[in-house]
Parts: C-alpha cells; sequence; structure tokens
C-alpha cells in the first residue's frame, strides 16, 4: 500500500525505480504527462486544486506508518462503508483494510443475506426474502466505560431505511439490527456514556439516533408541508428496543454525548424546516439542539407522552413552544450559524463542537452552562456559547489531541486547522491578541469526517489523525471515472501537523474511530454451544423428510463434509444445517451448491444454516469455496436432485 515493494519478479526492467516513483511515472504515463519533463517524484497533480508544492511528507515520520512484515497494528480503525452498507475494520497506523463486517446489505464472502441466521438479523419480508439489499452507513461509534471504549460493541447507522445495526466487537460480526419508527435519514449516532441518574452505571446503555429528513407524522399519504417533523430516537444499547423518541422542531444531523451523561445533542441545519435547498439556507443562524435525558426519561414514565400511528414507541414532545420554561424543559435549542455540521465532545469533557459548514466559523458551546440554563440560572441557551470564531472555509467535523487543541476538517479550503479551544475562548472574550488558530495542512482533497486516535474518550492520545478526503483526483493511478476516495494519516504528535500517507479506499466512508488495540479482546474461534442448532459430533449427520421439507445436517472437518452425497427431489425445500467442527484458529470451509444462489462460510465451531428449493434434477457438486488444506479442491459432496 505504501512503501511495500512487490516481489522481485514483478519489478519492472527499471528495477532501480523505488515503488513510490514507479507508481508516480506509470500514473504520469497514463495521463499522457510523461513527457512534461518533471521528474515522476515532485511532479504536480494534475489537479489545478494542489499546490505545486505538494504537502511535505516527513519521511521519518512517515515510516511510522510502514510496519514490517509480521508488525501488527497498535490501533483499530472502525470505519463505516457508506453506500456498501458494512463496517470496515483498519489496523493504524498503516491503515491496512482488515475486515469488513457485513451488517445492513448482502456479502458474499460470508453468505451474508444467504445464510437464514443473518436473514434473520437483516430482516425478511413474508415470503422469506430480505427487506432491503441497499443501505448507507455513515457514522460508527463503539461501548463506553469510565468514559473509554470498553470493547464491547460498536454501532453503525444505516441512512436510507432508518435502521441502527449492532457489532459484536468480541466476533466482530452483527447482531442485531432495529428500525427507527417513522424517521427517514438517520444520520447522526452516538452511545451515551454514563446514566445521568444511577451514579453506578458508568458505562453505555443507550443510543440515540438523529432523524435528518422531516416527514409527515405519521406519513400515510398526506403531503402537508406544515406537518412535516422530525424525530430524535434512543435505542437501548442492550435489547436494542426503541424507547423513546423526542419530537423536535427543525432536524437532527450529527450527534455527541456528553461524559456525564445528562445531555445529548444534535446540530440542525434546516431550523428552517424547508423542503428545498434555498429555503434550508435562508436563516443566518440554526442551531444544537440539547436533550435532558433524565427529564426525558422522567416524562416517559410520568405517561406525559403520546404513540405515532401503530408504533408504541413513547414520543415526547421537544418543541421549542413546549420548553419554553427552562425548569421543565427537555430541550434547549443553541444558535449556531448558518447550516452547522457536526457536532463533537471534547475529551475534557467541558465542551462541545460546533462547525459552520456555510459559516467559517466554530462555535464553543459549554456543557456546564447548558446545565444552568436548564436549572433556570441563566436567560437564555445562546449564554452557553463560550466562543463562535472563525477557521476557515467550510468547517465540517472536529477532533481533539487531549492537549486542548482541536482539529477542523474544512472542507471547501481542502484543509485541517488545528486550533486551541481555550485562545478561542480568550478571543471570544475580547483578548484580540489571543492566536487560536496553531497550525493548517493541505489535505487532498475536500475532507470529510477527521477523527484522532482515541479522540472522542477521556484518553485522547493526541499521536494520530485520520481525515476521510472526499475526492482523490490524481493520488492514486486512474482506474475509469469513479475514484476512490483517499484516507490519509496525519501525525499530530507535535506543534505542526505532518501527512504520513494516503490510502485508497472504497467509497465512501464518512465517519470513523480510532482506538488503542488492548482495548478490545477478539475471539478466534466460536463456541459450538452458542449455537442452537449446532450438529455437535459427525455422526450426528442425517437427513430427514417431513412432507416437501428436507433437513440436512452435516458437519465439516477438513479435508471433509460428514456426508459424502445427499439426495433431495426437485422442488423441496431444503435447510441444510452446517457446523464446523474444526477447532483451529484460522480454518474456515465454504459451502457453495452451483445452480442454487447458495454460498457460505462457516469458521471454526461456527454453525450456520441455508433454506432453499431443490432445482432441476442432476449431480450438483457442493464444494468448500475457502482455502483450507492441501485437499481444499477435494473437499466436496454430492447434491443429488431427483426428479
Ligand atoms: S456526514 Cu459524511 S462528511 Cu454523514 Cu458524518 Cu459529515
Ligand atoms: Cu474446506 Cu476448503
Ligand atoms: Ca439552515
Amino acid at each position: 500500500m505504501t512503501d511495500r515493494h512487490p516481489a522481485p519478479d514483478l519489478l519492472p526492467a527499471t528495477e532501480a525505480l523505488p515503488r513510490r516513483r514507479f507508481i508516480g511515472s506509470a500514473a504520469l504515463a497514463g495521463l499522457g504527462l510523461a513527457a512534461c519533463g518533471q521528474k515522476p517524484e515532485t511532479a504536480a497533480p494534475v489537479s489545478p486544486a494542489a499546490p505545486a508544492s505538494a504537502t511535505p511528507v516527513a519521511h521519518a515520520a512517515a515510516s511510522a506508518t510502514h510496519l514490517k512484515p509480521g508488525e501488527l497494528d497498535t490501533y483499530y480503525g472502525l470505519w463505516s462503508g457508506g453506500h456498501t452498507g458494512d463496517m470496515r475494520v483498519l489496523g493504524l497506523p498503516s491503515g491496512r483494510e482488515i475486515l469488513r463486517i457485513p451488517c445492513f446489505v448482502p456479502d458474499a464472502l460470508v453468505g451474508w443475506g444467504i445464510t437464514n441466521e443473518s436473514k434473520k438479523i437483516m430482516g425478511t419480508k413474508a415470503d422469506g426474502s430480505l427487506r432491503y439489499t441497499v443501505a448507507d452507513t455513515h457514522h460508527t461509534h463503539a461501548s463506553y466505560k469510565d468514559g473509554n471504549y470498553d470493547g464491547r460493541y460498536a454501532w453503525i447507522n444505516d441512512k436510507i431505511n432508518s435502521r441502527v445495526a449492532r457489532i459484536r466487537l468480541d466476533y466482530f460480526v452483527c447482531d442485531k439490527i432495529t428500525p427507527l419508527p417513522h424517521v427517514q435519514g438517520f444520520h447522526g449516532i452516538f452511545p451515551d456514556k454514563r446514566d445521568p441518574v444511577d451514579e453506578k452505571i458508568n458505562y453505555t446503555t443507550r443510543v440515540f439516533c438523529g432523524g435528518e429528513f422531516a416527514t409527515p407524522l405519521p406519513n400515510a399519504g398526506s403531503e402537508d408541508g406544515s406537518t412535516y417533523r422530525s424525530l430524535f430516537s434512543c435505542v437501548d444499547a442492550e435489547t436494542m428496543e426503541v424507547r423513546w423518541q423526542v419530537l423536535i422542531d427543525g432536524n437532527c444531523d450529527l450527534v455527541a454525548t456528553s461524559y456525564d451523561g445528562k445531555l445529548a445533542a444534535t446540530n440542525q441545519y434546516n431550523t428552517e424546516m424547508g423542503a428545498r435547498y434555498e429555503d434550508m439556507m435562508s436563516a443566518e443562524r440554526d442551531a444544537c439542539l440539547f436533550f435532558h435525558i433524565a427529564r426525558i426519561e422522567a416524562a416517559v414514565k410520568a405517561g406525559r407522552f403520546k404513540t405515532i400511528g401503530s408504533s408504541k414507541v413513547p414520543v415526547v414532545d421537544g418543541t421549542r413552544q413546549a420548553n419554553a420554561d427552562p425548569k421543565t424543559a427537555l430541550t434547549a435549542y443553541v444558535s449556531i450559524p448558518k447550516n452547522p455540521h457536526g457536532v463533537n465532545a471534547s475529551p475534557d469533557q467541558k465542551y462541545f463542537i460546533c462547525a459552520g459548514k456555510l459559516s467559517p466559523t466554530v462555535t464553543v458551546i459549554e456543557l456546564a452552562k447548558v446545565l444552568a440554563w436548564f436549572d433556570g440560572q441563566l436567560d437564555k441557551p445562546d449564554a452557553a456559547i463560550a466562543a463562535e470564531v472563525e477557521v476557515g472555509l467550510g468547517p465540517l467535523h472536529t477532533a481533539f489531541d487531549g492537549r486542548g487543541n482541536a482539529y477542523t476538517t474544512l472542507f471547501l479550503d481542502s484543509q485541517v486547522v488545528k486550533w486551541n479551544i481555550a485562545q478561542a475562548i480568550a478571543f471570544h472574550g475580547g483578548d484580540k491578541n489571543a492566536k487560536y488558530v496553531v497550525d493548517r495542512l493541505d489535505v487532498q482533497f475536500q475532507p470529510g469526517h477527521i477523527n484522532g486516535s482515541q479522540s472522542e474518550t477521556i484518553a485522547a492520545d493526541g499521536k494520530y489523525l485520520a481525515v476521510g478526503c472526499k475526492f482523490s483526483k490524481d493520488r492514486f493511478l486512474p482506474v475509469g471515472p469513479l475514484h476512490p476516495e483517499n484516507e490519509q494519516i496525519i501525525d499530530m504528535s507535535g506543534d505542526k501537523m505532518v501527512l504520513l500517507a494516503d490510502h485508497p479506499v472504497r467509497g465512501e466512508p464518512h465517519d470513523f474511530i480510532i482506538f488503542k488495540r488492548d482495548l478490545v479482546k477478539p475471539r478466534q474461534v466460536y463456541a459450538l454451544d452458542d449455537f442452537p442448532l449446532a450438529v455437535k459430533d459427525a455422526k450426528d449427520s442425517s437427513i430427514t423428510r417431513n412432507g416437501r421439507k428436507v433437513l440436512v445436517k452435516m458437519t465439516s472437518q477438513a479435508p471433509s463434509f460428514s456426508m459424502r452425497e445427499f439426495k433431495v427431489r426437485k422442488g423441496d425445500e431444503v435447510t441444510l444445517i452446517l457446523t464446523n467442527l474444526d477447532k483451529v484458529e484460522d480454518l474456515t470451509h465454504g459451502f457453495a451448491i452451483p445452480g442454487h444462489n447458495v454460498n457460505f462460510i462457516v469458521n471454526p465451531q461456527e454453525t450456520a444454516s441455508v433454506t432453499f428449493t431443490a432445482g432441476e434434477p442432476g449431480v450438483y457438486w457442493c464444494y468448500c469455496t475457502h482455502f483450507c488444506h492441501a485437499l481444499h479442491l477435494e473437499m466436496r459432496t454430492r447434491m443429488i436432485v431427483e426428479a
């Protein structure tokens, strides 16, 4: 990926060229620019947006991202997969992609959306087929304990179909998916960090979900614009049931939570509640909307809610009008300049940062003051604004280093700006000598999300930043009209940011988190007993018929399946249960049936099942698709379909 050398026999005749230079010259040749006389390693990118003096790369620092063969990364990264609907696991600082975890969309490697177990999680229609095969994931966040990740769960959103998926971080698999009622455009997501009432609960028990697109409520035929509303939802972290929703003015975009568990917030870019973009950007100020979690829970308990349509989820009233009295308010609307994007909690636990997007400003909101407003000590929520300062064009998302600095992406300027929160507050307070902008770094190009190692925890360590650049333009070999995104890694440990590496990624990840590798304890082998359908011994293999339904129980153990053949009849509804009895780490088998749209894998000690209709009479070689053994190609069984 970065500096890794290909095997010698893959090198071109001019093998004296280092790989980086070879790639550079090949790319230029492809673009017809090789004859321009510039040396490949200094050739300016073709795009006019790129300065000729491309961002300097400190080679000593860059070597930090280059792991020697066999060396492991020090951080995990969980990346959302965008409209591939999966979650991706990266190792950092190398940036190597290690795993894709299918969630919302079928996956051919695993058989996600093929096995009965995965279909049940994904959701099916009455006929057993998948309810959805598309998704759009943006944000992923993990469960907390004492302000740091605890390695239990991660959650990820599906914007299209308003579903939240949970990932178990012991097996790195999706185990539950919950649809949010009456929500379209489910965008921001964030778990709470502790309970607002019970001191003993110092870990995540709720997940908050922002509804971005307002619709008529209930959305049942009428398109009267005056009834369009958005909902903010709370999902139980364990049961994954929707606990309650809040009816709001405006919309939800991103979501953040305070470290004390008391507040959740969402930035709002459409306080106008407009249906067209001109309307959505007509106001000079929008808002950051705060939710008082303990009061909302109390309102639900006291029955002060309604329900919408057929949903039984309690919906409390969080509109401005119903929450004018701070002493009883469930919500507080803090005004933020024009169409803000991104809201992030600083690791010192004191502030939320909201970025202006259409305004060149970032806003620092002091959480203690938001709580003071709820206590009736401030005359208006805007009194919680600690700073509102200009940082550059198109500010979107913010990361932290744990040393008092914030790093905000500037979409239009194609930069990351490093700014000091205390200095920004001083400047806003009237100290015009306060220099709050510390550093700027050009990135390639148009950055969206940014995150730092441990950034959204109290253990922010200020080592690495990752930036999700929406356009890669000429940073990689040209591959036709569709370009990858460019995920860049930055060293943020010094005063100046240093760009370390570019990585092409398949579109389009949006958000991600980065945390220390020892915070998760992944298991290498499944537990046989965790699967109710497990075929625990090869001797238990069987085929049983009940009318047109046939049940086949089989095991795999390299290099064979427990049945050499099995017979069914054309049109039978066949359910095949396969348990992988191999206990060796990494010894996965596959099971594919030609002509029947069946292919899935079973990991060591895992059980999976498929149900399909037996096709035309004939012999079908069911074979192992996952290279497992010297006799992998011989690892087969026959499905014999009789007339
Ligand atoms: S949004 Cu994509 S760059 Cu969905 Cu988090 Cu800001
Ligand atoms: Cu079993 Cu390949
Ligand atoms: Ca607006």
